[in-house]
């Protein structure tokens, strides 16, 4: 990034972007254009979304923003990786690597003075056809051995350059899940194969990830981990007790992945504050509302409102705990999110799949620019932080 042609390059481009937006802005809007979601953030919190740089990312410096990548790069000054991270698209085959999503989330944050969490080492989804096979004969020190070999490549290949990283991802069952709150000792291979003592492994891949990018801020991450209920109950013992054995833990994420079917939790603020309280960084790292719709597709009035509402509440969390690094959105626009492929259910981000802001995106922007005054002052522009 710093020969001055590709510079000059990056320049040309962030200017025509802007003659672009200021373009395709209706009138009503462009006096406002310079208040985005990032504009407004305190300094000490990142508003960020997630992209799939395989999807939308590809090629990106070598032609104008499409009006999708506009808006990530004028609307949010962190991203995470949607998949381009996660171990059945970056290690498809035992000594195969293939960079070339997260590749591309890197060089657009770049671009765009985004920073970067990494979303995820240890899981129980996503994982490739080789390790499902191989883990079915695993020993625990086989595990071990391809888990950090994994960490050691793919956050060594990012040292630096990534603020957060979501280590472990939904290692604790649910409730209703057979067996009740427990370790994925059953659907997470490495879990399994360690199942007589998977705090040590949940522990050294905190260790190995922590050796491989020293100043990078470990995460636990979970969905249902909003408010406080037994499976953040069991989230909390085991932070204790990692921190306990010398852990460099630093972390605790609730996605934030609600529906309107259910309520919403009010103890999430005092879930936050008890997290921080062990000293831990707190975040949101995967919000959106999602919603049954009518018969042709369309939210009502008052579900607009209330997911609104619930974004925000989401956020109040947030500002509200200095601890809060950062407010992440799951995808930013309906047309992308994951939701319509696994529920009945939409309308869950905040905008619409044309970019129309919903009454949700003008709620978190207000908040933003309340909550400026009672944290830090703002990042001048043009400079990039780390945490
Ligand atoms: O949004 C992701 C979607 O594109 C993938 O198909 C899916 C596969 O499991 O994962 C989605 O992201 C998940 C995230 O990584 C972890 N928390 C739940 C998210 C929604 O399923």
């Amino acid at each position: 990034m710093s020969h001055p042609t590709t510079m000059r390059r990056v320049a040309a481009i962030a200017a025509a972007s802007l003659v672009a937006v200021a373009l395709s802005l209706p009138a009503a809007q462009a006096g406002s254009r310079h208040h985005t979601l990032r504009s407004e953030a305190p300094r000490d919190l990142e508003v960020g979304s997630a992209v799939w740089g395989q999807r939308d990312l590809l090629g990106y410096d070598r032609r104008p923003p499409t009006q999708f990548q506009r808006i990530l790069g004028a609307e949010f000054s962190s991203l995470t990786p949607e998949n381009d991270m996660k171990w059945a698209e970056v290690h498809p085959e035992p000594d195969v690597y293939d960079f070339s999503g997260a590749d591309a989330v890197m060089a657009f944050a770049k671009a765009n003075r985004q920073e970067v969490r990494g979303h995820t080492l240890l899981w129980h989804s996503q994982n490739p056809q080789w390790v499902i096979d191989a883990s079915a004969t695993w020993t625990c020190e086989d595990a071990r051995d391809v888990l950090e070999e994994h960490i050691r490549t793919v956050v060594g290949r990012y040292a630096g350059e990534i603020y957060e990283w979501d280590v472990a991802n939904e290692i604790f069952q649910d409730e209703w899940d057979t067996g009740g709150v427990m370790l994925r000792t059953e659907a997470n291979p490495f879990l399994k194969a360690c199942a007589e003592d998977p705090v040590a492994l949940i522990g050294d891949a905190f260790r190995w990830t922590h050796e491989a990018d020293p100043e990078a801020v470990l995460f636990l991450n979970d969905y249902n981990a909003e408010g406080i209920n037994t499976k953040t109950d069991a989230y909390y013992a085991l932070a204790q007790e990692l921190l306990a054995d010398g852990v460099p833990l630093s972390g605790f994420g609730a996605q934030g992945h609600l529906s309107l079917q259910y309520g919403f939790d009010e103890s999430m603020q005092a879930n936050f504050e008890r997290f921080a309280a062990l000293g831990l960084k707190v975040a949101v790292t995967e919000a959106d509302v999602r919603m049954p719709l009518d018969a042709n597709g369309e939210p009502t009035a008052e579900q607009i409102a209330l997911q609104a509402e619930r974004y925000d509440a989401m956020l109040q969390a947030c500002v509200n705990v200095a601890a809060c690094t950062s407010f992440t959105v799951w995808g930013f626009d309906d047309a992308r999110s994951w939701v319509p492929g696994v529920f009945p259910e939409g309308y869950a981000t905040i905008m619409t799949e044309d970019f129309v802001k919903k009454p949700a995106y003008d709620a978190l922007l207000e908040t933003l620019t309340d909550a400026t005054p009672g944290r830090a002052p703002r990042t001048p522009p043009g400079h990039h932080h780390h945490h």
